[in-house]
């Protein structure tokens, strides 16, 4: 069962002759190419509700070809209108405060504030964090992490008091190793408690690094987590869509992994494009009545797509087909 969530997500049935635990809207890619003037391409983003419709931060590539996060506004999930311009951070101070690049943003409501989470340019890649209460103004906080590091995404709550943020240690470049750890701050500022959350592994299709993905949604069973899944292959990265649910009250420890992929590329739009063969989840809406859940991806860092899925389908199938590790669930400190 779902804890909380959203009504009037985007949403279509399974086909009738499908068995797949996440199947794809038919009007995929949702953002196409050359979405807004000087940017070519949108990918990588996260989205959620607001004032009776949604908003969302999305990975704009520039035409000279560097990435920002820009703000977008839909009535429906589906069709999205941006700001002509990044999304302009300020310090704490209320300065101009511009990283020089940011990408693969996610957006966490916690309590009544708004964060995004980005991979920033701290010499070096790195976590980017800031805050918003309006979607107008927006206050970059410190980058909570040394470089290197990716894939940053807070928890939707706090736990014992603590803010929860996963992340992936990287390198600068494009990182063929990596596992998923969490960390904790009272205050968004100072971090620790750092724990090993699950290793690449058990699976072909995640065994050369993973990645948080949407931020975890909260369900009956535990924190259900989308992630990416990386393979390195004799032409290039394969990047897939992975599911785990984890303890509900140290999400350090997996209680369930699945062992295969639940999306991995397979349509044009997935295969093709400016980085072939990448399916890479950033935000999920879910509809706790139905157990209907929208999940948002990056595809072929060129378009944005939306696969579906219910609580009692993606539980079911994780479930059934988790393989977990002693790294998985341990508690992950050495
Ligand atoms: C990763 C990130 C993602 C990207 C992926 C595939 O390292 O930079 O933004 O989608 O590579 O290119």
């Amino acid at each position: 069962m779902l804890a909380s969530g959203t009504q009037n997500i985007p949403w279509q049935e399974r086909p009738a002759d499908s068995q797949a635990p996440v199947w794809r809207y038919d009007g995929n890619p949702v953002i196409g190419r050359n979405p807004l003037p000087g940017v070519a391409r949108i990918f990588n983003s996260a989205v959620m509700p607001f004032d009776g419709g949604f908003i969302g931060v999305f990975r704009g590539e520039q035409a000279d070809g560097v990435p920002h996060i820009y703000l977008g506004r839909s009535p429906d999930g589906l069709r999205w209108t941006f700001e002509p311009e990044p999304i302009p951070f300020q310090n704490q101070e209320g300065e101009p405060f511009m990283p020089p690049s940011a990408y693969d943003p996610r957006l966490v409501k916690v309590e009544d504030i708004y964060y995004i989470m980005w991979c920033t340019d701290f010499y070096g890649a790195a976590i980017g964090l800031a805050k918003t209460k309006d979607f107008k103004t927006f206050v970059r906080l410190e980058n909570p992490f040394l470089p290197f590091n990716r894939n940053a995404v807070l928890f939707p709550r706090k736990m014992g008091g603590n803010f929860v943020m996963l992340s992936r240690p990287s390198d600068s470049g494009h990182t063929p190793f990596g596992d998923i750890f969490l960390s904790e701050s009272p205050d968004l500022c100072y971090w620790g408690k750092h724990r090993h959350v699950m290793g690449r592994g058990s699976g072909w299709w995640q065994m050369l690094k993973i990645g948080g993905g949407a931020a975890p949604i909260e369900t009956s069973e535990g924190w259900l987590l989308f992630y990416h899944g990386v393979v390195g292959t004799c032409s290039g990265y394969v990047y897939s869509v992975g599911g785990a649910i984890l303890n509900i009250d140290d999400p350090s420890v997996v209680r369930y992994r699945c062992k295969n992929f639940l999306l991995t590329p397979e349509t044009w739009y997935e295969e093709r494009g400016f980085v072939p063969n990448v399916v890479f989840p950033c935000a999920t809406l879910q509809d706790a009545a139905t157990g209907r859940i929208a999940l948002y991806y990056g595809a072929a860092d060129s378009y944005v797509g939306l696969a579906f899925t219910t609580i009692d389908i993606i539980m079911d199938y994780i479930i059934k087909h988790s393989k977990v590790t002693d790294g998985d669930t341990e508690t992950g400190i050495r």
